[in-house]
């Protein structure tokens, strides 16, 4: 475990004095971070970049930047010590305690997906969640009177939370540390701080947004230093009084921890069953074994749409995999997310569940359960896993880069992945969505061709500690395809389906394979030899070393893609793309496809016509992945 010498998760806003703050703190405390650290803030390959970076910085928990995120991970951060709590803590072992703590600003509470989370908070009851809201009546553009006039109070109170009010956050620090000693004793409710402030307290510009990001003048900083007994000429100059005032709080932090370890002998000795899941959990290994429950399927065997493969994946893996905490954005019918034996994420009081439950309600809000799911990620011991349709993935970008930024293990159920979730329409239909997945660093977006294919991706996806994934579902049913083993779909791409002295190549994924292979027989009929690549994840398949990459694309015959989406990006592994022009239609699944040309007769037509067009022009097919650099 990691050394934690405050016992207490401080999740900041991030506007750039709070960062500036919260490395000094960090370094007054005796993380690892120099002076030269701080000196070198917001330099390349520094500690100490713009805004604090979990993956990055020692004492960092969460990655913040885009306000409101921080306060939504510290809803994880404390919905994930609620349920750790349940699972472990045990009479006289009162092993997961802690409070997490958040920093917020004007700014974090005007962003919607704060709405969402600390909506949730209040109904869940996070009696453990502490945060601070600097109210200073700044924003950027200047006074909040120009945008941000609520009664903030009146509105957290409506959440269910506890509110207090400091009303001189700038001089009467007592107040403030009364308030979050008030705020610990409240059990069944998360608890804001108003603290009103002043920006820039001191300075000549205090009160005005020009403190905000730009440095203040240097006469300024005279000024100031002397105002609160500093003196003016030294820099970047810690009094030893002050190192020796936040040793003393180390110390402090470090016999708590000593403590807690002893505790955790005494529970090893007491409950070793509960010791040995807990510490392994901790240190996200998974539990031997869990791979052979993977169901595996034969050819031809029960039709299903993949959504459905991914319900019968969860719940054979679920038992033996308890870190695996569930939930959906209100469509858990529909995503089929929720295994039988489930018991819902909830305060008791509210009988629907407890906090021991693995499943989690998230309601209408993909944001927020993005936020969230990146919180319980980056406490440890849980795998987060949210249902919502692909589309809705987009409504929730935020979180999903920073998840990808921050190197959090969570998994997107994402269905109805595509024009074959039908009658929905194109406002449900997600054309743009596979390609923005693709596009983030760290991110596996898979789209599974059947039942196998899930499988391999389930396999991937709760392996690849330190990486989130987006499982691409369908909502219409897919047969099982001879020749997709979990073996060959967890290197991301393979050959489906070969043949000597092909004509052609078809690459596709998920839903479309089934067209590629149906096409490539019509097309052998007539003399076009095609292979068949399945490409269910493309960073995975680029991992692989080039010589694999390049057995599955091999030179000498053109390269179509075929995908119901976009064609941007399939450049990368194609000489010519079949796909989506525009937004998709409504209508009965294979009407809209219809409607698009994606069937086996028609792309079989346009195969020729690829096939035609290469050998009638003559020379050398070079694969589409071979480049000089
Ligand atoms: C999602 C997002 N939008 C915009 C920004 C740019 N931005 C950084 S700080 C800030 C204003 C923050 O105001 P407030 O939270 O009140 O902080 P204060 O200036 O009072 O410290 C804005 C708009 C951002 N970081 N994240
Ligand atoms: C919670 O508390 C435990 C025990 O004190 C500590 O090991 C752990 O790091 C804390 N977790 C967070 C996220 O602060
Ligand atoms: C699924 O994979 C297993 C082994 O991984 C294999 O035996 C089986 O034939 C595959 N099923 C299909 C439909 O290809
Ligand atoms: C499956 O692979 C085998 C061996 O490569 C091959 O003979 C067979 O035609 C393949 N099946 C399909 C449907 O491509
Ligand atoms: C496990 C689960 O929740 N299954 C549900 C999936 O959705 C269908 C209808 O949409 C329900 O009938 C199932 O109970
Ligand atoms: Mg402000």
């Amino acid at each position: 475990m990691s050394p934690n010498l405050c016992l207490l998760t401080v999740v900041p806003t991030p506007v750039r004095r709070r960062c500036a703050l919260h490395y000094i703190l960090l370094h007054l405390l005796g993380y690892k971070l120099s002076m030269d650290d701080l000196k070198s803030f917001r330099q390349v390959d520094s500690l100490t970049p713009g805004h604090p970076e979990s993956s990055h910085t020692d004492g960092i928990e969460v990655t913040t930047g885009p306000l409101g995120q921080g306060i939504s991970n510290a809803v994880g951060l404390a919905a994930a010590q609620a349920h750790m709590a349940a699972t472990f803590n045990k009479e006289g072992f009162d092993l997961i305690t802690n409070h997490t703590y958040a920093f917020l600003g004007d700014g974090c509470l005007q962003e919607g997906v704060a709405s969402e989370t600390c909506s949730l908070a209040g109904h869940l009851q996070l009696g453990n969640l502490i945060a601070l809201y600097d109210d200073n009546h700044i924003t950027i553009d200047g006074e909040t009177d120009v945008s941000f006039t609520e009664d903030v109070v009146k509105r957290f109170e409506a959440y269910g939370w506890h509110v207090q009010v400091v009303k001189d956050g700038d001089n009467n620090l007592e107040s403030i540390y009364n308030a979050i000693v008030e705020a610990q004793k409240v059990k069944d409710k998360p608890s804001l701080i108003k603290v009103h402030t002043t920006i820039g307290f001191g300075s000549a510009k205090q009160g005005t947004e020009s403190v905000h990001g730009s440095p203040l003048k240097a006469d300024d900083i005279v000024n100031i230093k002397k105002k609160f007994g500093f003196d003016p000429e030294q820099k970047f100059h810690v009094p030893d009084e002050v190192y020796a005032t936040y040793n003393a709080i180390g110390v402090r932090g470090a016999e708590a921890e000593a403590k807690w370890d002893a505790l955790l002998a005494q529970y090893a000795q007491k409950h070793p069953e509960e010791h040995k899941e807990l510490t392994r959990r901790i240190r996200g290994d998974l539990p031997e074994g869990w791979e052979k429950k993977l169901p595996v399927y034969k050819p031809g065997e029960k039709n299903a749409a993949s959504r459905k493969y991914s319900e019968i994946v969860l719940q054979a893996i679920s038992a033996g995999i308890p870190e695996l905490v569930g939930g959906s954005a209100d469509l858990t019918g529909s995503n089929l997310t929720r295994v039988k034996e489930a018991v819902d994420f909830q305060p008791p009081s509210t009988k629907l569940g407890s906090y021991a439950g693995r499943y989690f309600r998230y309601g209408v809000r993909e944001h927020g359960m993005g936020a969230i799911m990146n919180g319980l990620s980056a406490y440890g011991g849980i795998i987060p896993f949210g249902g919502t349709f692909l589309n809705f993935v987009s409504y929730a970008a935020g979180a999903v880069r920073l998840s990808a930024l921050s190197q959090h293990h969570v998994l997107w159920v994402a269905t109805h992945d595509s024009i074959g979730l039908g009658e929905d329409g194109p406002t449900h239909q997600p054309i743009e969505t596979a390609i923005h997945l693709r596009a983030i660093p760290n991110l596996h977006f898979w789209r599974p061709a059947d039942g196998n294919e899930t499988s391999a991706a389930y396999l991937f996806a709760l392996q690849a500690k330190g990486t989130p994934s987006v499982l691409s579902l369908s909502r219409q049913t897919l047969p099982n395809l001879e020749n997709s083993t979990i073996e060959h779909a967890v290197k991301g791409g393979y050959v489906l389906h070969d043949v000597e002295g092909e004509n052609l190549n078809i690459v596709s994924t998920g839903s479309e394979v089934q067209i590629a292979v149906a096409a490539a027989e019509l097309l052998a009929k007539e003399g076009v030899k095609t292979r068949v690549i399945s490409l269910p994840c493309w960073e995975v398949f680029d991992a692989q070393p080039k010589e694999y990459q390049l057995q599955v694309f091999r030179s000498g015959a053109p390269y179509l893609s075929l995908e119901a989406y976009t064609t941007v990006g399939w450049q990368k592994y194609s000489h010519e793309q079949y796909g989506l022009a525009a937004w998709g239609a409504s209508g009965p699944y294979d009407k809209v496809y219809e409607k698009f040309g994606i069937t086996g007769p028609n792309i079989a037509a346009v195969g020729k016509k690829v096939a035609e067009f290469y050998q009638k022009r003559g020379g050398e097919v070079i694969s589409p992945i071979l480049h000089a650099i």
